[in-house]
């Protein structure tokens, strides 16, 4: 075959990249004014993790499923670890959830009640419980915590209650472990978050000591900031732990990764390999953090992770030399030309071509809706189901 835009020249770091896909993707979700039931949806985490199968059969992209508790809670974690390996994947990072309890009204780990931030606190050992069942490196927290009105908290003793919490359970994790602080500006508190931007995140982790990372929502910035910016910061400082990749066209839509801003997504990821974040020795975790309202939850899934994996590809295409010397030559226009090139440059079929060297579908959506697992679950899954909140 030939190759006309350098393609053989990328497979061997394309070939690294692993996106983890989220439980709660492939349940019942919605808006606050209305969630749309859809037939086929799974009716316990077992079918949650049945579904993700699908998608890193088809594509080989998705080798493990990020849980959230309690969302995913089952009795024996160690049992459900092994249905998933017995599928093909792995259980991934475990998602805490202090936003859904009446006592967190709030705040959980800032709150100024020591048994309420102890209740928060102990949630979390429960989390890293978990974790050593399924074998999980990263727990992943994400605070719906802040204040709706000017003056109605201490700012400041927030942040202090913040740090204490958060060394508590910092000192829990195994040595193997990482705990990632997600940080989002606004929403379900309006006046402020306490931990919302990346300087917070980075400040706390820092605090906490090596193997506490920073978390990078792509849904949690206001509109115009230049993400990518932030994900060189963070990988120059060493500590970008995740990603949780979705869309947004407004606040935080959840939409399908690279469908609203695709050229978003190729910058990122090029700042990505540019940093070493998709380099052999990386630890940098991919994840998608996503719901699928309307349409139907598994090719919705499929559709995310080829848009990573193709905006990767592009990123992968920059040619580095020529830029750099482009840069440094003061070409302006040059330099962004060839930044452009690649992003310009369709790589669907060599992805096709490649994925079919490796004994997976050209197409993984085509696959998918030929391969009649859709019309089986909506089938055979009747009797309620899930929303994947709950
Ligand atoms: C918060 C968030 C966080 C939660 C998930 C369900 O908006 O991004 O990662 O765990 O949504
Ligand atoms: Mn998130
Ligand atoms: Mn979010």
């Amino acid at each position: 075959m030939t190759d006309p835009s350098g393609f053989a020249a990328i497979t061997s770091q394309l070939e690294r990249l692993a996106i983890e896909v989220p439980s709660w993707a492939y349940g019942n979700s919605g808006t606050r004014f209305k969630v749309f039931g859809s037939a086929g949806t799974p009716r316990s985490v077992e079918e949650k993790i049945a579904d993700a199968a699908v998608v890193n059969r088809l594509t080989g992209l998705a080798p493990s499923v990020a849980l959230h508790i309690p969302w995913d809670l089952v009795d024996d974690y160690t049992a459900l670890r092994s249905y998933a390996e017995d599928l093909g994947v792995a259980l991934g990072t475990i998602n805490s959830n202090t936003f859904q309890d009446d006592d967190y009204k709030l705040g959980a780990l800032t709150h100024t009640d020591k048994v309420v931030r102890q209740k928060a606190i102990d949630h979390h050992f429960e989390c890293i419980d978990v974790m050593h069942a399924t074998g999980s490196r990263d727990l992943k927290v994400w605070l719906a915590e802040g204040s709706n009105y000017p003056g109605q908290a201490d700012l400041r003793g927030r942040q202090d209650r913040l740090a204490e919490s958060l060394a508590t359970i910092y000192e829990r994790i195994g040595e193997d472990q990482r705990l990632v602080l997600e940080y989002k500006f606004f929403e379900p508190a309006f006046y402020h978050t306490d931990v919302p931007d990346w300087g917070t995140s980075y400040a706390q982790v820092v605090a906490l000591g090596e193997r506490a990372m920073v978390c990078l929502d792509t849904g949690h910035h206001a509109p115009g900031t230049n993400i990518e910016f932030i994900v060189m910061q963070l990988l120059r400082l060493g500590r970008l732990g995740s990603f949780d990749f979705n869309s947004r066209f407004y606040a935080d839509d959840d939409l399908i990764v690279g469908a609203a801003d695709p050229f978003q997504l190729f910058r990122i990821m090029a700042e990505v390999i540019r940093g070493g974040g998709l380099d052999a020795d990386s630890d940098v975790a991919f994840m998608l953090d996503q719901c699928h309202n309307i349409e139907d939850k598994i090719p919705g899934q499929i559709r995310s992770v080829l848009n990573v994996q193709e905006m990767t590809a592009r990123a992968l295409l920059i040619d580095r030399d020529a830029l750099l010397v482009a840069q440094q030559d003061g070409d302006v226009l040059g330099a962004h030309e060839i930044y452009i090139d690649a992003f310009s440059t369709d790589v669907r079929p060599a992805l096709a071509a490649w994925r079919e060297e490796r004994g997976l579908p050209a197409s993984p959506m085509r696959a998918y809706a030929e391969s009649g697992y859709q019309q089986e679950i909506e089938e055979s899954r009747r009797g309620g189901t899930q929303l994947s909140w709950n």
